[in-house]
């Protein structure tokens, strides 16, 4: 299989954390959405990432599509979504709550990258601040220890943390550990393991800055 975007994305980044926990191997393709437009369109005429191309040349693409082909290859003991009942939704509602909130923050980066000062469109800006905000209190106030769900890594865990990640390296002042002490011990918790470690963005994975 081959994972087509760069691990700056907490969606690509996702997906990676999800194959190395279940020891499926994969290469990758670490494409930017912005520097490599034209190939990733070729590969995902939304021009997104994370794709994911499979041993029989099919392409799938969105994250939560990708994760719910690899929980069904993984089996439902290994599965990192529950497959039924009370745990599934649980887990359901803090993976799109986490997800929301990543896509709020990538909104928020890019109106910051592409409108200097005066062009920034202000409501816009406090709106986004504003979601990610009592979205993030929302997960604090559910999210267990040491995992999210207590006792078990899920995907909530490998979502959120992927989340984290992304904030902390995009809008840091989002993210004041000691606001959300739960969640900043669940997200450390998470990038101890192999899974996490062996999906970190390189040096050169980043965004191009703005043109002056
Ligand atoms: N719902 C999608 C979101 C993916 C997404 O927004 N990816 C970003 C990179 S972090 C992207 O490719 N954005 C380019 C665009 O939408 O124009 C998923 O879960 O895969």
């Amino acid at each position: 299989m081959i994972l087509v975007g760069q691990f700056d994305s907490p969606f690509v980044r996702r997906v990676a954390v999800t194959l190395n926990h279940y020891h499926m191997p994969f290469t990758r393709n670490p494409l930017s959405i912005f520097r490599n437009a034209a190939e990733v369109q070729k590969i995902n005429p939304l021009l997104r990432v994370p794709a994911l191309i499979l041993e029989n040349g099919e392409t799938l693409i969105d994250s939560h599509a990708i994760i719910d082909h690899l929980d069904e290859m993984a089996g439902p003991a290994r599965a990192l979504t529950p497959r039924h009942g009370p745990e599934r939704r649980h887990v359901l509602q803090a993976v799109y709550l986490a997800a929301g909130i990543a896509e709020k923050v990538v909104q928020l980066f890019l109106e910051r990258l592409n409108h200097a000062d005066k062009a920034l469109a202000k409501d816009w800006e406090k709106r986004l601040l504003s979601q990610i905000n009592t979205s993030l209190e929302r997960l604090e106030h559910d999210c267990g220890t040491p995992w999210f769900f207590d006792n078990k890594l899920s995907q909530a865990d490998v979502t959120t943390a992927c989340m984290l990640m992304h904030m902390k390296l995009r809008v840091p002042e989002c993210f004041p550990a000691t606001k959300y002490p739960k969640l900043h011990a669940m997200a450390l918790h998470c990038e101890t393991l192999d899974a996490f470690a062996n999906a970190r963005p390189g040096a050169d994975e980043t965004v191009p800055a703005r043109k002056a």
